[in-house]
């Protein structure tokens, strides 16, 4: 390799734990520490089927539950040459969500089994490290109203936060539970903290598979 790889760091948690401003400022204190870092996030609503997705988690149309979990998997896979290309690279990237998500929310959904919901994102790059944006339903709460989006109920997030538990189970992925009800800069030390040691043994392993 020309160069030592970047690491593949992704934050998970339920709806309003913070996840899109730790992954912004994860990325800004890498990069002022001179290493080359980008954000993103799934779902990425750009593509033509993030259009299809963001459309049904708008409640502007309605999709069968398999298959939306289908298009959710196949938005992760049509990013992947361009993740890897970017890691290979050298460029660590910190993402808002993966397949932790897809997984957690639609076997929240009646008739899912973890398995199931598990199949179509295997061979996925595998993160060097996740980082679980824990928060209680009642400090979730404290944090105002949810929005208007499908999926944003309290009812949901409790069942959603259940299966995030289950999943955490899993030793094969190198899950760190970051107590999201500290303050935005001891979240952002707790975080930051982790990655520069996923960061530091990124460069000595080859990128995994989910
Ligand atoms: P966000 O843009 O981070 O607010 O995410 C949009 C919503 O979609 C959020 O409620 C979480 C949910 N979500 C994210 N990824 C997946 C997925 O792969 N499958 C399903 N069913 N829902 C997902
Ligand atoms: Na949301
Ligand atoms: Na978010």
């Amino acid at each position: 390799m020309a160069c030592k790889r970047g690491a593949l760091i992704v934050l998970e948690g339920v709806d309003r734990a913070g996840k899109t401003t730790q992954c912004a400022k994860l990325v800004q204190a890498l990069q002022q520490s001179g290493r080359p870092a980008e954000m993103m996030r799934f779902p990425d609503r750009s593509t033509t089927i993030g259009q299809l997705i963001s459309s049904y988690l708008e409640k502007k149309s309605e999709l069968e539950d398999h298959t939306v979990h289908l298009l959710f998997s196949a938005n992760r896979w049509e990013l992947v040459p361009l993740m890897k290309k970017k890691l290979e690279q050298g460029t660590t990237l910190v993402v808002d969500r993966y397949a932790f998500s897809g997984v957690a929310f639609t076997s929240a959904k009646p008739g899912f089994s973890l398995d199931w919901c598990k199949n179509p994102d295997v061979g996925l790059p595998k993160p060097d490290l996740v980082m679980f944006l824990q928060l209680s339903p009642a400090e979730a709460a404290l944090r105002g109203q949810f929005g208007e989006e499908r999926y944003e109920t309290s009812v949901f997030q409790r069942a959603v936060q259940q299966k995030f538990e289950q999943l955490m189970k899993d030793p094969s992925v190198n899950w760190q539970v970051i107590d999201a009800s500290q303050t935005v800069e001891n979240v952002h030390e707790d975080i930051t903290t982790h990655s520069l040691n996923a960061i530091n043994t990124a460069h000595n392993v080859p990128l995994g598979e989910l």
